[in-house]
């Protein structure tokens, strides 16, 4: 579903803060990574589908191997963004100082997994993100990304 905003809304999204589409390490290696659980769609077949899903929302999309490079973006976020979409990947379970830095951000902050964590081994359950999360979305594969998007896009126009 392509979002097509009215005129004044259009105007109103020109100056709009953006979204920002964040991924954690090894999610570089998405397309040949451990297929049969993270599926064949590279990572930049998601970043396209997640502008397409953005529509005239501006839209942020970053990957880093480097916790301190993830945890600047939500810096850069606090200051200048409307939503923060994170796939943490393994650092779900580890990084108190990615929770401590989403913990700062004011908007809605949606966890994303592409597996579903909890019918992955005992080291995937316990996510240390989802206490700050105002949403986790895990299991639909790489499609999950655009849903997320949709709902962060439906959910910073719905008047508070
Ligand atoms: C990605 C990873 O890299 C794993 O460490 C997580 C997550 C799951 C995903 O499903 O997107 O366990």
């Amino acid at each position: 579903m392509r979002y097509n905003a009215s005129p004044n809304l259009r105007s109103e999204i020109a100056v709009a803060k953006p979204i920002y589409v964040l991924n954690g390490p090894n999610l570089n290696r998405l397309g040949k990574r451990e297929p049969e659980i993270y599926g064949t769609t590279t990572l930049a077949e998601i970043e396209a589908a997640c502008r397409k899903a953005a529509g005239h929302w501006p839209l942020h999309f970053h990957q880093s191997n480097a916790e301190s490079q993830i945890i600047d973006w939500i810096h850069e976020a606090i200051d200048a963004g409307a939503g923060i979409i994170i796939n943490p990947a393994g650092l779900s379970f580890t990084s108190i100082p990615v929770l401590d830095a989403l913990k700062m951000f004011a908007g809605p902050i949606f966890e994303l997994h592409i597996s579903n964590i909890h019918r992955r081994d005992e080291i995937y359950h316990h996510s240390l993100m989802s206490k700050v999360a105002t949403a986790v979305i895990m299991g639909l594969g790489a499609d999950g990304y655009a849903t997320a998007v949709e709902a962060m896009v439906r959910r910073l126009e719905r008047p508070s």
